[in-house]
């Protein structure tokens, strides 16, 4: 038996653990376990622990298949990789000469590739398309993007030294963020206070030292009514906010529209409490605002996010030890950032970036906008963080697939990501992909959305191959894991896929490195002779953490200072300052409101349920309900339910709780049945269970700025349905 460090995959937060590889070199055998196994320091979860049985399951998809019959009928034939490759290359080469290269766009997930060392981007850009997408619009990319605007870069919390945490929403567990949520209780455990923001009594609520119970997507007025504290009583750091804030006296004025009784009627938690909340972290610092996916998925997104930033700022939390740190790049590891060319991609194909006109905060406006100040401060002209700094708005992505509006996308491809279902409006990404003239998956299994492919090609998995990883540029400090087993049937790197591809149509020079072995190797040549042995000898390197950066070299904005009132945005004809947007007004037939989350412990998204020993656990997608609501409603436990939107309805089962508020009913995100066959029309359940069927994506449930779908209080209603029609 031998023993590697591998970076689980199985969720974006990548634990470092170790596999157990026997003899027989079988997948299936391999265990994997905490590294260090001391309580609050084991970072494994369930997922982590059961997923060789999930690599050796015999669903996955081992070999290249094309569609032989009608899209989604089920119907396939074994091709090699080389068939596979030149007919998909032929086939793009000329939907680029008939439409142009804007007629590709791309959907990944980067987590779930393990990162794919740039190659997407790169190839995309070398090619001239800009329509790049992912969930991490939905997801941390997206915050990232919206932080450059205010201070040019995303900080990471500083968990081992801060004194104060606050959680808008996020909610880590001892199976989802394993990491993370030691880090929280270990830090609690030192003292440091917790204030948890969440309508439901989550988990982090329960052991917090404060919970704000506000009602769902009410963060952004929240953050409004803290500021309007903690500037009224003085609490913020006045020295820094003169000489390093841009626009402070116009940004105090918008906050004095929210006095505390205005902040209490829209978020529904008492003016003493917001108060105390202001208090506890303007005066408990050094504090920590964690990223949460919470106000990612808001039609307040973009001004949540900056009132965070502006909470770090005025209260000197910016790049100061147990605040939030800067990390910029490590100076010896050839960075994705650079590796993705995006300097190669022509002012004419940028400017045809689907989405940007109208909701430019992530997309290529911003980074342009961002170019000099990046370069001046970090040594890159696209500082890609989280992947979220130049992405295409899905929703435009998936209507100009649909319509040809304003012009026509005709190929799509999609590497480790469920697009059909993990985006908002799932009828028209479905209408969107069925559009296509050539659709590539590369996966492990035939999700509802491989099914709907030309192509599917089989993907390698986490425990087959080497990878490094700096948490997607969020930090500095890069993780190396080490290959445990080899690659079932003819399963590849997504790497692979992209350099196939970029041979077959002129960019081999581009593309020089055979292998994603051999790009590792170049990545970490400064440091080593060959990746292997950088990996042998080190878990990670990181360079020196040095604290406050931006006194010597200014924040990479387009002033140099912290932009409270946003230069940027103002050019784009936006209000510079963060504000509140109502909701609709209430309509007494959709009379609950939904959130889709609370993550699932047994799965990641919309995956991970073929595990038997995990789906055992969760077999069934789970509505949950307050008590009051349920009483009302005739409603128990155990009973079918139909949830159902202005966009549609799914099937679910109704879980009665005493942690829901009443009025507010949970969806969980990702259903879809993959023992259920493919080709009988449901897509394997998808369109029984999956929530992004209810979640809209017209303009009053999109952020403005972003473009991006508000899934945190979405009108709704709750039928009970009986009998179960979902099987
Ligand atoms: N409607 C709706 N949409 C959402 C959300 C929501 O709550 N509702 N949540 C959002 C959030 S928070 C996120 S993070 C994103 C997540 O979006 P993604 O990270 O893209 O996750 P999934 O869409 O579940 O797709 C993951 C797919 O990758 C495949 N896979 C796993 N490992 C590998 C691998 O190593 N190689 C290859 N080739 N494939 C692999 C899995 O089989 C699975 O089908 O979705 C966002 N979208
Ligand atoms: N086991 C497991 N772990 C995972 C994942 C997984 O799929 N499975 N996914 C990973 C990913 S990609 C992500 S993004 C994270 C997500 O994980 P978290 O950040 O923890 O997010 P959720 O679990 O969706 O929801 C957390 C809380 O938000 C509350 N909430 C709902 N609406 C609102 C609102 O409008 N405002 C506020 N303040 N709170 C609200 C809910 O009540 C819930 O308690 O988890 C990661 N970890
Ligand atoms: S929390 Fe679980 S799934 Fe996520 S990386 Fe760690 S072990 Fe893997
Ligand atoms: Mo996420």
């Amino acid at each position: 038996m031998t023993t590697r460090r591998v970076l689980c995959s199985g969720c974006d937060i990548y634990c470092q653990v170790h596999a157990e590889v026997p003899e027989s070199g079988k997948v299936a055998e391999v265990r994997t376990k905490a590294i260090d196994t001391r309580p609050l320091m084991a970072n494994i979860c369930m997922k982590g622990v059961h997923a060789p049985e999930g690599f050796a399951n015999p669903d996955r998809v081992l070999y290249p298949l094309r569609r032989t019959g009608p899209r989604g009928s089920g119907q396939w034939e074994q091709v090699s990789w080389d068939e596979a490759l030149d007919d998909i290359a032929a086939r793009l080469g000329d939907i680029v000469a008939r439409h142009g290269p804007e007629a590709l766009a791309v959907s990944t997930s980067q987590w779930n590739t393990q990162t794919d060392n740039g190659a997407a981007r790169r190839f995309m850009n070398l090619l001239g398309s800009p329509n790049w997408i992912s969930g991490v619009a939905m997801c941390a990319g997206n915050t990232a993007a919206v932080n450059r605007l205010v201070y040019g870069w995303y900080p990471f919390p500083d968990y081992p030294n801060t004194e104060c945490i606050v959680l808008f929403g996020h909610n880590p567990k001892p199976h989802s963020w394993t990491p993370i949520h030691n880090a929280i209780r270990r830090a609690q455990q030192r003292g440091a206070k917790l204030i948890v923001l969440d309508p439901r009594r989550s988990e982090n609520a329960e052991a917090a030292d404060l919970w704000l119970p506000l009602k769902p997507g009410t963060d952004a007025a929240m953050c409004l009514g803290w500021i309007k504290v903690i500037l009224d009583e003085g609490l913020y750091d006045a020295s820094f906010v003169r000489k390093w804030t841009l626009g402070f006296e116009e940004f105090k004025r918008r906050v004095d529209e929210f006095p505390l009784s205005r902040v209490a009627e829209i978020t529904g938690v008492a003016p003493d409490l917001i108060a105390q909340a202001a208090r506890l972290y303007a005066t408990n610092g050094p504090s920590v605002i964690p990223w949460t996916p919470i106000t990612d998925q808001q039609r307040n997104s973009t001004s949540a996010i900056r009132l965070m930033c502006a909470l770090r700022a005025i209260c000197g939390n910016l790049d100061v030890k147990g605040g939030e740190l800067f990390h910029g790049f490590h100076p010896d590891v050839v960075s994705e950032s650079e590796l993705e060319l995006h300097e190669h991609l022509p002012d004419a194909q940028r400017a045809k970036q689907l989405g940007a006109d109208a909701h430019p905060a992530f997309t290529y406006r911003a980074a342009d906008m961002l170019r000099e100040p990046a370069a001046r401060v970090w040594g890159h002209d696209y500082p890609n963080l989280v992947n979220g700094a130049c992405m295409a708005v899905p929703s435009a992505v998936f209507r100009a697939m649909a319509d040809g509006d304003p012009y026509p996308v005709r190929a799509f491809f999609v590497l480790g990501n469920n697009a059909l279902m993990s985006y908002a409006n799932m009828q028209l990404i479905h209408r969107a992909i069925t559009a296509q003239e050539l659709v590539v998956a590369v996966e492990h299994f035939k999700t509802p959305t491989a099914q709907l492919a030309d192509y599917i090609l089989p993907g390698d998995a986490w425990l087959e191959r080497n990878a490094i990883s700096d948490s997607f540029a969020w930090t500095a400090i890069y993780r190396t894991s080490q290959q445990a087993v080899q690659p079932p049937g003819e399963c590849r790197s997504v790497y692979d896929f992209w350099r196939g591809l970029a041979h077959r149509m002129g960019m081999a020079e581009h593309f020089p490195w055979a292998t994603q072995d051999d790009l590792l190797d170049h990545r970490v040549a400064k440091l080593s002779d060959s990746f292997a042995s950088l990996a042998e000898e080190r878990a990670y390197v990181a360079p020196r953490m040095e604290y406050r950066k931006y006194e010597t070299t200014g924040f990479a904005t387009p002033s140099g200072k912290v932009e409270l009132s946003s230069t940027i945005l103002d050019a784009f004809g936006f209000d510079p300052l963060p504000n509140w947007r109502p909701a609709p007004p209430a309509d007494a037939d959709w009379p609950l409101t939904l959130f889709t989350g609370v993550r699932e412990d047994e799965f990641f998204q919309t995956g991970h349920r073929h595990i038997a020993s995990l789906r055992k656990r969760k077999p069934e997608p789970l509505a949950f309900l307050s008590i009051t609501d349920a009483e009302r409603l005739g409603i128990s436990s155990g009973d079918d339910l139909e949830v159902a939107t202005r966009q549609g309805r799914v099937l679910l089962k109704a879980d009665v709780r005493d942690d829901m508020p009443e009025g507010v009913v949970r969806v969980p995100h990702g259903w879809w049945l993959p023992e259920r066959p493919e080709g009988d029309g449901t897509l394997s359940g998808a369109w029984t269970h999956a929530d992004a069927q209810i979640c809209p994506d017209d303009s009053d449930h999109l952020d403005m700025e972003q473009g991006i779908p508000h899934l945190k209080g979405i009108a709704c209603r709750v039928t009970k349905t009986s009998p179960q029609r979902s099987n």
